[in-house]
């Protein structure tokens, strides 16, 4: 498609023309949860990050347990889905770009009901329908195949100008990671989700500083970050990443942009929960051992 016609589209954006009663169905609408709950589930995903990777004896703890509050808000308060329904057309769409996070995404899809939690456990196993990175043929509720960063965002575009070109009213969410910004293609598909007003896009950055290699400043600094996203054409918000209000007042904001994609930018602390993985590299892709899953446990009850 040409690029003016492309430039056409973003006009029609108004949701007018949708049909409300595609969206009424009460066996889709999620029910909110109280910040007490939400507590409670966010420690529950913690503790089958932990027990998952421990159990595979590979993994990627840090950028899992970092990005907790962004998926529990997500998959607990906000997305409208149907676990018995996976591919309901009308589906908000979460796509974890950062697809090494697969242990955080498996824990909240089973805790949804999208397969039985027993299940968890076997993660990275042969034949396991959870595998280290995700994948959409075989996993019910994921929506992209990740694991080679940078794609996630230029995916997400696709899907919400789909969504925009059939009238369906549902939005798209994409979670990135910081040290993913380091590719060339983030930055292309954010120029162009500005260029065509994708207003129905948010990404959601887990700004937790590390990356593979340790702090991204030294890797590859990234500041001024937000005003690169401003530059890019993007409202910008910044909250904690670990404030479930403050990522909650976040998605509402986001919701009332029109015109142009929403970033928020969640600060938060890779390995968030389990003190000795908290800030430290060597649990970017370490899985801990038998030892050491007894005692983030324990910190986790
Ligand atoms: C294209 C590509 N290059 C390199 C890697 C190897 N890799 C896996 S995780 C990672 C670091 C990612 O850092 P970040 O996005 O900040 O993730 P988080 O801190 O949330 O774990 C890298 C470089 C990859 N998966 N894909
Ligand atoms: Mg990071």
């Amino acid at each position: 498609m040409s690029l003016p016609e492309m430039g056409d589209l973003s006009s029609k954006t108004s949701a007018d023309n949708i049909k409300a009663e595609v969206f009424s169905s009460p066996a889709v609408e999620a029910k909110p949860l109280s910040i007490e709950e939400m507590t409670a589930i966010a420690k529950k995903l913690r503790r089958h990050i932990i027990s998952m990777i421990g159990k595979a004896g590979s993994g990627h703890p840090g950028g899992s347990l970092s990005a907790v509050e962004i998926v529990t808000v997500l998959y607990f308060n906000l997305l409208r889905h149907n676990p018995e329904d996976p591919h309901w057309p009308d589906r908000d769409r979460f796509i974890l770009s950062k697809g090494h996070a697969a242990p955080l995404l498996y824990a909240a899809l089973a805790e949804c009901g999208y397969f039985p939690v027993d299940e968890l456990i076997t993660l990275r196993q042969l034949d396991s329908r959870l595998q280290g990175h995700t994948d959409r043929t075989v996993t019910p509720g994921v929506e992209m195949s990740a694991g080679a960063l940078g794609q996630g965002l230029s995916f997400g575009i696709g899907v919400a100008l789909a969504g925009r070109l059939n009238s369906q009213q549902y939005k798209v969410y994409v979670l990135l990671g910081d040290g993913e910004c380091d590719e060339g293609q983030v930055w292309e598909a954010a120029m162009a989700a500005a260029h065509f007003k994708v207003d129905n896009l948010v990404a959601i950055v887990d700004n937790n500083g590390q990356q593979i290699d340790g702090w991204n400043r030294n890797v590859m600094n990234l500041a001024p970050f937000s005003e690169k996203w401003q530059s890019f054409g993007w409202y910008v918000i910044e909250v904690d990443g670990h404030d479930l209000s403050q990522l909650m007042e976040a998605f509402d904001r986001a919701k009332l942009v029109k015109g142009q994609p929403v970033v928020i930018i969640a600060h938060t602390v890779k390995g968030k929960g389990v003190s000795f993985m908290e800030n430290n590299p060597d649990f970017h892709g370490k899985a801990p051992n038998a030892g050491e899953v007894q005692i983030a446990l324990k910190e986790l009850e």
